[in-house]
């Protein structure tokens, strides 16, 4: 019959599991799920994928019974792959939980990356290399995708003398294990359902068993790497096992993504002194990474459209004021991804008042995109707890955990983010894990949880005229004010609230937010490049990624923003949608300035 090839994947946090089986589906694969340890036997291949928390995985899959299956089919030869959490399991312990004890099937201990001199968690591209060894179609050019706060550092010989292959990046001035290999194991810390073409491409070479094959025999995997599945013999189910506490406390096995106990480490809240002018080449070993953002909206005809405002407003200047229509969602998405945009990021910018949750238009869009878009998808909009058109109460965590399942990789947050901000500091800064971002971050790891900020300039005179925390101004306010501060809105910046983005950025970082994507009200849609001063003030501020946003018109803003101040990503929108410039253009212009960029491989 015209059975597809099958693998089994083990999933035990729950975290985003779509992409990863949107990926192996895509290769021609499918995906069968491991519902017991006993299961564990009739996989030929094995996939232990993993987000969040080092611990509370080690420990689910311990109290579950699953340890001596995992054991057994690796001492059986038989092909198993370990992502991210997957990598990190394999050997004997994180300072994460140094109580909890990993497989200590390659022997070490992981550390954390020292974020004093750059940002924690290392969020983007970076290298994957294996010295010329050849590891499962690897690849010295290509980027892969990150996104985690602990690593093991390289020592040269280390490994090689436990019989591994290894591959590895380079963050700051740490050079960490990227990847590991020997015999039938296989484990990336990096995403290889997210990391394009690239990524693809490694974890085929799993799948067709080329990778184990060639491995450690340089200049022997020209011409196998693409011969997928040519024996016929090893087009099995990846099994996907699935474990979490019910809420009478006791562990089972269901199918599905759901939130789990699991915690990304919680990045420091102290103000550093990161800010370095002009780093040229690699910054600290990540590419350069581009976002494209679409932001979607019903027009008053009611389709779901991509639309673009200046400063936030979306309707026509002219007569009509009709909802500015730049095309469809999902096509935009895959055209950008084409372009290579290393993310794409989805705000939902009406609200779904009249809609019940579960249809959702943007849990569709998310669908869709996930199917053919192999980059992180975020999504914005409303997440945040609400009653649903039935009267039912809907929390923010599960609203986030529908957009999970759909494909998203994270969620943003926006005005929830600002008012659990204002009750953060109106408390005396205390946490009670309740807020929508110490939830989700809780269940799904640090790095799912972005918080969009929607800041507006407020000008002031003297330096004493405001408590908020201040900068002086190149860019002087109407009665030339030289000062100002920047401040935090809600509703799509149709509200204003007494709070400085530097105090939102440090309490939202505190909660568990993974990253900031920082946009400008002054500058959103002005064409007129970024605002530096304000990037400068919030990466001053925190530790997390800063994806700046807002005011790009041309190749040279994406420079100027690289190179003048330390973000960890830039955004655009509007000169992408209008096409008037493509991502591809943007990341040749950086490249012809030094920077280093991931191209889009075919
Ligand atoms: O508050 O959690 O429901 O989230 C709402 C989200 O929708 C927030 O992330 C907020 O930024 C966004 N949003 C709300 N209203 C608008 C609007 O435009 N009327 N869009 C809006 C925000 C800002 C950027 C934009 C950049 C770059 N858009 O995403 O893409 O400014 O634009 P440019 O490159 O064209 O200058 P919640």
């Amino acid at each position: 019959g015209l059975t597809m090839p099958k693998v089994h994947l083990l999933d035990y946090v729950a975290g985003n599991i779509r992409s990863l089986v949107n990926a192996v589906e895509k290769l021609g694969y499918e995906v069968d799920w491991i519902r017991s340890p006993e299961d564990v036997s009739q996989a030929e291949k094995l996939i232990l994928p993993g987000v969040g928390h080092f611990g509370h995985c080690l420990s689910q899959l311990s109290q579950a019974g699953y340890l001596p299956a995992i054991q057994k089919h690796i001492d059986e030869g038989k092909p198993f792959m370990g992502v991210c959490v997957g990598l990190q399991a394999l050997f004997e312990g994180s300072v994460e939980d140094p109580d909890v004890p990993g497989l200590g099937v390659v022997k070490g201990f992981l550390g954390r990356f020292d974020d004093s001199t750059k940002s924690v968690p290392h969020i983007g591209w970076n290298s994957a290399s294996t010295a010329g060894q050849s590891m499962y179609d690897l690849r010295p050019d290509s980027k892969y995708y990150y996104v985690h706060t602990y690593r093991f550092p390289y020592v040269k010989g280390q490994l090689e003398d436990q019989g591994w292959t290894v591959a590895t990046g380079t963050y700051g001035t740490e050079t960490f294990v990227g990847a590991v290999a020997k015999g039938n194991i296989y484990a990336t810390q990096f995403h290889p359902e997210k990391s394009g073409v690239a990524g693809l491409r490694t974890l085929r070479a799993f799948l067709n068993g080329q990778g184990a094959k060639t491995l450690g025999s340089p200049s022997s995997t020209l011409g196998q790497a693409s011969s997928e599945a040519k024996d016929g013999l090893t087009r099995r189910v990846i099994a996907c096992l699935d474990v979490r506490t019910n809420d009478q406390g006791d562990l089972v096995v269901t199918k599905g993504d759901h939130p789990s106990n699991g915690q990304g480490a919680k990045p420091l809240g102290s103000p550093s002194s990161t800010l370095g002018q002009a780093s040229s080449e690699a910054k600290d070993g990540l590419t350069r990474r581009v976002i494209a953002c679409l932001d979607v909206r019903t027009n008053d005809q009611g389709d779901l459209v991509v639309t673009k405002g200046d400063q936030y407003d979306v309707r026509e200047k002219n007569d009509t004021r009709d909802v500015r229509n730049l095309g469809k969602p999902v096509e935009m998405a895959k055209k950008y991804y084409h372009d290579g945009a290393d993310e794409v990021t989805f705000l939902n910018i009406t609200s779904f008042r009249d809609c019940p949750i579960a249809d959702l238009p943007m849990l569709e869009i998310l669908r869709q995109t996930s199917q053919t878009v192999f980059v992180p998808l975020t999504i914005g909009g409303g997440i945040r707890d609400t009653v649903d058109t039935d009267g039912t109460k809907v929390s923010a965590l599960e609203i986030a955990t529908m957009y999970f399942k759909s494909g998203a990789d994270k969620v943003s947050i926006g005005s929830d983010a600002v008012i659990a901000a204002e009750e953060y500091y109106s408390i005396g800064r205390k946490l009670f894990g309740n807020t929508a971002i110490e939830q989700i971050s809780r269940a799904y790891g640090n790095q799912a949880v972005v918080v969009s900020v929607d800041p507006k300039r407020v000008y002031v005179p003297k330096v004493d005229a405001t408590r908020h925390n201040i900068i002086e101004t190149k860019f002087p306010g109407p009665r030339g004010e030289p000062y100002c501060w920047y401040a935090c809105t809600i509703k799509g910046g149709r509200e204003t609230r007494d709070m400085d983005v530097v105090e939102l950025a440090q309490a939202v970082e505190a909660m568990g937010a993974g990253e900031l994507l920082l946009n400008c009200i002054d500058k959103d849609g002005s064409n007129t490049g970024f605002d530096l001063e304000l990037i400068t003030q919030v990466k001053n501020a925190v530790k997390i990624p800063v994806i700046a946003s807002s005011g790009a018109g041309n190749p040279s803003h994406f420079e100027e923003v690289f190179s003048k101040t330390t973000t960890d990503a830039a955004l655009g929108a509007g000169m992408f949608h209008r096409a008037e410039y493509t991502v591809k253009q943007v990341k040749d212009y950086l490249k012809d300035k030094g920077l280093v960029v991931r191209q889009f491989e075919q």
